[in-house]
């Protein structure tokens, strides 16, 4: 069972070890990817070894954040625990790795590579966090995980500069669908000013996160609102993303990071559906609902997570399985 750790705990956690590996999560959006970049440069401001595990699934548009922080060179390999030993320790001289995450809410959403890591200390804000980590500091209260990082920085005395509160206000603004969302609070607002005290340049992430799309990206949206369901009256809407329409459209992952939503745009729409085919043939389901209904807890009924407005869940037997699946459990909550 993992230790559940305070936000004070966290820091004092962190300014006690070194030889961090930071994991962001698998299909990593910006939230995970900036919580990671802005803690892996704010430790290394405190003098610490500090690395982001190279997440095979990070896609072209986070690249302006990562740079210089992916890999690991310098430390073994993470499924021993944590250790402090400098050079000259065992076997390769090179200290293991102590494992750390941000925005993970449970080990089966580990980036690959990394599915049976000893994670130290995980950093969330998913309600549904099952504590798969050695020690947890996991607050739902908190819009974005940013969030807590921006204030764990704050309490390990690091000065906040350019490039962490870029990274952060990504992080904050995209989980909040820029401010938009039922998550956000006073404090959110408080956190995308603090980020640019420290120097951030918004419009042009805004540019890229929510406004630019490619013409791929318009004929997928034009695709989706020829084949919308619906169901009960208008107010469940079902789309479905086939891998071979991914192709024909040469759509790109960046292209659909935030498409989940789209159903949620029409109007008298609570619940909104997205169905895709991931990897090993598994059909992912990504929920967006008004505040009328609980994603998370639609989500949980087939093994997946999330927030209250935002969660998801896979299922064997791709995009098929996944429709019949969630419908299933839609309709034990409002008629079809
Ligand atoms: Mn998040």
């Amino acid at each position: 069972m993992s230790v559940q750790f305070s936000l004070a705990e966290a820091a004092a956690f962190l300014r006690g070890h070194d030889n961090y590996l930071i994991l962001s999560h698998r299909r990593p959006d910006g939230d995970t990817v900036g919580s990671c970049a802005a803690l892996c440069r704010g430790l290394r401001a405190l003098g610490k070894t500090a690395w982001l595990y190279p997440n095979p699934q990070f896609t072209p548009r986070f690249a302006p954040y990562l740079d210089g922080l992916v890999g690991w060179p310098d430390l073994r390999p993470p499924f021993g625990g944590c250790s402090n030993e400098g050079g000259g320790g065992q076997g390769s001289g090179r200290p293991t790795a102590c494992v750390i995450s941000c925005d993970v809410a449970s080990r089966g959403l580990l980036p690959f590579g990394m599915e049976d890591a000893a994670v130290e200390l995980a950093l969330d804000h998913h309600g549904t966090n099952d504590g798969f980590a050695a020690r947890t500091h996991s607050d739902e209260t908190r819009a974005a995980c940013g969030e807590l990082i921006l204030e764990l920085l704050s309490l390990l005395g690091v000065r906040l500069d350019k490039e962490m509160g870029e990274a952060l206000y990504v992080a904050i603004s995209t989980d909040t669908g820029c401010f938009r969302y039922t998550n956000v609070t006073a404090d959110t607002f408080r956190c995308a000013a603090a980020c640019m005290d420290a120097g951030a340049e918004i419009f042009p992430i805004n540019r890229v996160f929510f406004e630019a799309k490619r013409r791929p990206r318009l004929a997928l949206e034009a695709w989706l609102v020829e084949h919308m369901e619906y169901f009960a009256q208008g107010r469940v809407a079902v789309s479905a993303i086939p891998q071979a329409l991914m192709e024909r459209l040469q759509l790109t992952e960046d292209d659909i990071d935030d498409i989940s939503g789209f159903g949620r745009a029409i109007e008298g729409v609570d619940v909104a559906v997205m169905l895709r085919e991931v990897e090993g043939g598994k059909g992912k389901i990504s929920l967006r609902c008004s505040p009328a209904f609980n994603a998370a807890a639609i989500c949980a009924k087939l093994g997946g997570g999330g927030h209250p407005g935002a969660a998801g869940a896979s299922v064997e037997g791709g995009i098929p399985a996944a429709r019949t699946a969630i419908l299933k459990a839609i309709g034990e909550e409002i008629e079809l």
